[in-house]
C-alpha cells in the first residue's frame, strides 16, 4: 500500500507535533520526521503543548530542534501518537485550520485527519513511521533510528509488553544496524532516575492500596509532592512502572493530581484485561495494555467507578 507521504512534503509550511505532554514515542516520531525534512532542506516546525518541561530521560533526543509555532497558518501539519484532536491541547485549533492534516498513529481509529496512516498493532507510532520511511525509500541516518528506537523502546516498555513481536526486533536490529545505541538510549530512559524523584517513589509504595479480589491496585501523587521531593510531574512517569510490580494484582493505576485538583491517571495490564475499556469511561484512550485518562472527581469516586467497570469485565 503506497501512501504517498513523500507527497505531502511539498505543502509547506509544515508543522510536526504530537499529544499534549509528549511520550518517548510522540517525540521522537516528531523529530525523527523533522530531522529528514532537515535532511531534504524542507522547513519545518515542531511544536508540542507541553505542562512544564519535557522529562529529562528523553533528552538524548535533539530538543533543540523543538520551538513554538511562529505562523497563524499552516498548510501540512504532521500529528503523531494523537487519537482524538482535543489531546493536542492548545495546538488544537492550530492544527485544525492547516489544509491538510497528516495523522500516524497505532491508537485505535482517531477522529481527524485528511490522510491517516494508522495500525492499531503496531507496537509504537515510531513503528509505522519506520515502515513509511522503508516504503518511501527514505534515508534513516543514526539520529532519525534513534529517534525511532526511543518510541520503540518506551511503548513496548525495553520490549517486553505483549506488542513486542518479531517485527519490533526486526526494526530494532535494522536501527541498530544504521547506528542507533540501544543500550545508552535504554539507560537515559529507565537507568537513570533523579535522586529526588526516586525518593517519592517510597511515598507513592506506602500508599498502595490493593483489591486482592479484583486484582486492582492504585496509588497516587499530590501536587504537595513535588515541592516536598523537589521534583516535577515530567521526572515522575516512571513511578506507575513501579505501583505496577505487585504481584498481587493485574490491574494498576496510578492517580496524579494536576495544579487544578483534577487527577491524571494511568492505567496498566498485564494480563489480557483491556485497560482502555477503563480510560473510556473518563474520555481517556490509549491501548489495551496501558491507557490514561483525566477527571476532576475525587479520588474515592474515581476508584469506586473503576472497581464498578472491572466487574463489568471480568
Ligand atoms: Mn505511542
Amino acid at each position: 500500500m503506497k501512501n504517498n507521504f513523500k507527497e505531502t512534503f511539498n505543502g509547506t509550511p509544515i508543522l510536526i507535533t504530537g499529544h499534549i505532554n509528549p511520550d518517548g514515542d510522540a517525540v521522537g516520531s516528531a523529530l525523527a520526521l523533522k530531522l529528514l525534512l532537515d535532511s531534504l532542506n524542507i522547513e519545518s516546525t515542531v511544536a508540542f503543548d507541553v505542562t512544564g518541561e519535557l522529562p529529562s530521560n528523553l533528552n538524548h533526543l535533539p530538543f533543540n530542534l523543538i520551538s513554538t509555532p511562529d505562523k497563524d497558518v499552516y498548510k501540512t501539519t504532521y500529528v503523531f501518537d494523537c487519537g482524538s484532536s482535543s489531546r493536542l491541547g492548545k495546538l488544537e485549533s492550530l492544527v485544525l485550520n492547516s489544509e491538510k492534516i497528516v495523522v500516524v498513529d497505532h491508537h485505535i481509529d482517531p477522529t481527524f485527519g485528511d490522510l491517516q496512516i494508522i495500525d492499531p498493532k503496531a507496537a509504537s507510532t515510531t513503528q509505522v513511521l519506520y515502515r513509511i520511511l522503508i516504503e518511501e525509500d527514505l534515508s534513516i541516518t543514526q539520529e532519525i533510528a534513534d529517534c525511532l528506537m526511543t518510541g520503540l523502546i518506551t511503548d513496548t516498555g525495553r520490549f517486553q509488553y505483549s506488542n513486542t513481536n518479531s517485527e519490533v526486533f526486526s526494526i530494532a536490529a535494522d536501527l541498530m544496524s544504521k547506528g542507533s545505541n540501544l543500550s545508552s538510549i535504554s539507560e537515559n530512559i529507565y537507568g537513570s532516575i533523579e535522586l529526588d524523584a526516586l525518593k517519592l517513589q517510597s511515598k507513592v509504595i506506602e500508599r498502595i492500596e490493593l483489591d486482592r479480589e479484583l486484582r486492582f491496585l492504585h496509588s497516587v501523587v499530590y501536587q504537595e509532592d513535588y515541592s516536598e521531593f523537589k521534583t516535577t510531574p515530567a521526572e515522575t512517569d516512571f513511578l506507575i512502572d513501579v505501583v505496577r510490580l505487585a504481584k498481587e494484582s493485574d490491574i494498576a493505576l496510578l492517580l496524579k493530581e494536576q495544579t487544578d485538583g483534577s487527577f491524571k491517571g494511568s492505567l496498566r495490564s498485564r494480563t489480557d484485561f483491556n485497560v482502555q475499556q477503563l480510560a473510556s469511561f473518563f474520555d481517556g484512550g490509549g491501548h489495551k495494555a496501558a491507557s490514561g485518562f483525566s477527571s476532576d472527581l475525587s479520588i474515592d469516586e474515581i476508584i469506586l467507578n473503576i472497581k464498578n467497570e472491572i466487574r463489568k469485565q471480568i
